[in-house]
């Protein structure tokens, strides 16, 4: 690995050299003491990035999956256009319910705008959303023009809110705000957290209450893990935000036990809202089968009630025996294989789990936009230090509801369950067990991308949109691990066999070699000799 990452960095600038050679490093094995990686910084000007802005972030990401919230892009109509229907999420409106997804909100800021101020356009918009749709929440988000001006979206938010009755906030999310997508969750989230979660209290029925945070309904995901634990006997309270509605989050504080899927979106949600309401959290995962059946299996150690535990282990025994046909089909054909994972904050850990039941070998992976945490665990937090980008990002004070706080286990109890493997607030990172000759590397530019490729020749690559039609043009097959290409869902045990069966023809098919690019066999159609 040492040997690569000098090739990798060898032609960069000496400065361009220095800072990626901080970002790229050997896994570890397990128990083996995990190095520091440099992650959530910006990204060295003039290199192709995978990243996105915050912007996507906070509108695309986090808020972009609730069905009943107009999401408004209050920028020009480009940001919005461009941000419209992408990122595959899924909602479950049912035949009457309300679902704006479909549509793309903006202000359609222009060069008028930007000169006289666009509070007035912003404020007619919001009244245009509302008479067209009586929606139950309003969501203002502002892109990069809208911080430079300076128009004060959250008055705007106020005072409409006041005059419309319906709930109305803004994000100034701007897409600068942030070294990436990453200051985008927070923010949207510290909105939610102030504006949303815990305005509505109503008894919800069920005894084994849950929110699922983190998990946001790409190709369906959320259905499938809602199957399962309804059959286990969960009741789910709240989503955030895949197939949700803004109810869902006003009585989220209902639940009794937070999990969390994607950390690196919003493990401070779980935090604020245990400090706020009471609620302990815990990281799971469902991107595997063998790992869905151990987050379904400390989900119920938590509620401490055997009917639940006996009846989850029986969905865990049916489940796994499918999810067995399939696998002792393919393995023999994808055993051995290889694979490298590129992809955001979450998923190039995640996806690892659903490889190695195939028997593949990952030769690398990174992510866009994670921070240490999610690199070395959650227990380095404490570590990271505050640059002057992260200080840009408000950090919510949030104390205990006076009314709302109710603890649900003790200390004591919270210890004991601890002791059995519930590790509440507690999370691996991607380093520690990726074995010493896998490479990680943070926020992978393009140019380290071909490098790779040219180097390992990897059975299948697995990155985004921007990264598909090059890497494939090279030979090798590229699965979207941000919208499945048009497959999914991959989550929970129906999910995994979707999976296997998609990488099993991937991996097994000769056709991306067998194509020649026009230049590889013809020759360049324009040549050029460089003069110094
Ligand atoms: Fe979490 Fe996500 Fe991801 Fe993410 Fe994303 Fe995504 Fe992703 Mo694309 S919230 S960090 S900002 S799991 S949009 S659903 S696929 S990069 S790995
Ligand atoms: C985003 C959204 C994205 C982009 C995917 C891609 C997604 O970061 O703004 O680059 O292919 O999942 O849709 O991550």
């Amino acid at each position: 690995v040492e040997e690569i990452k000098k090739e990798l960095i060898a032609k960069m600038p000496t400065k361009v050299a220095r800072k990626r050679a901080k970002s790229i490093l050997p896994g570890t094995e397990v128990g083996e003491p995990i190095p520091e990686i440099q992650s959530n910084v910006r990204t060295i000007p003039g290199v192709i990035t995978q990243r996105g802005c915050t912007y996507a972030g906070c509108k695309g990401v986090v808020l972009g999956p609730s069905r009943d919230i107009v999401n408004l892009t209050h920028g020009p109509i480009g940001c919005g256009f461009y941000s419209w229907l992408t990122r595959r999420n899924q909602t479950d409106a049912g035949p009457d319910g309300e679902n704006f997804i479909p549509y793309a909100f903006s202000t359609d800021m222009t060069e008028h705008d930007i000169v006289f101020g666009g509070e007035k356009k912003l404020r007619a918009a919001i009244q245009e959303a509302y008479d067209n749709f009586h929606p139950k929440a309003i969501s203002i988000f502002s892109t990069c023009p809208v911080g430079l001006i300076g128009d004060d979206i959250h008055a705007v938010a106020r005072t409409m809110q006041e005059e419309l009755g319906i709930t109305i906030f803004a994000n100034s999310c701007e897409g600068y705000k942030g070294v990436s997508q990453s200051a985008g969750h927070h923010i949207a989230n510290n909105q939610i957290m102030k504006h949303v979660i815990g305005t509505k209290d109503v008894e919800v029925e069920g005894k084994f209450k849950v929110n699922m945070l983190g998990e946001y309904n790409i190709g369906g995901d959320a259905f499938e893990i809602e199957r399962i634990l309804e059959k286990c006997g969960f009741t789910l309270v709240a989503t955030f935000s895949g197939n949700s509605t803004v109810e869902d989050f006003r009585k989220a504080h209902a639940a009794d036990l937070n999990t969390v899927m994607c950390h690196r979106s919003l493990n401070y949600v779980a935090e604020m809202m245990e400090t706020k309401y009471g609620i302990p959290w815990i990281k799971v995962n469902f991107i595997g089968a063998e790992a869905s059946a151990k987050s379904l299996r400390r989900m119920a150690a938590y509620f401490e009630d055997q009917e639940l535990i006996d009846r989850t282990e029986a969905v865990i025994a049916e489940e796994l025996e499918k999810v067995k046909t399939v696998v002792d089909e393919i393995k023999p054909r994808t055993d051995g294989k290889t694979a490298m994972l590129f992809v955001g904050g979450s998923r190039a850990h995640h996806y690892q789990e659903l490889f190695k039941e195939l028997g593949m070998k990952i030769l690398g992976a990174g992510y866009e936009f994670a921070h240490r945490d999610d690199y070395e665990g959650r227990h380095v937090l404490p570590t990271i230090k505050i640059d002057a980008d992260s200080r840009n990002i408000e950090e919510l004070e949030i104390h205990p509801d006076p009314e709302r706080f109710k603890p649900r286990k003790t200390e004591e109890e919270l210890a004991r369950l601890n002791e059995k493997g519930l590790d509440f607030k507690g999370y691996e990172g991607m380093i520690g067990g990726m074995g010493k000759d896998a490479m990680v590397i943070d926020d992978i530019n393009h140019y380290e991308t071909e490098k790779l490729l040219e180097i390992y020749k990897p059975d299948i690559f697995c990155a985004g949109i921007k990264e598909k039609y090059i890497v494939q043009k090279m030979g090798i097959p590229l699965k979207q691990l941000h919208n499945y290409d048009m497959g999914g869902p991959y989550a929970g045990f129906n999910g995994a066999i979707n999976w296997y069966r998609d990488i099993d023809r991937m991996v097994n098919t000769k056709v991306w070699n067998l194509i020649k690019a026009p230049w590889q066999t013809d020759g360049p159609e324009l040549e050029a000799t460089y003069v110094a």
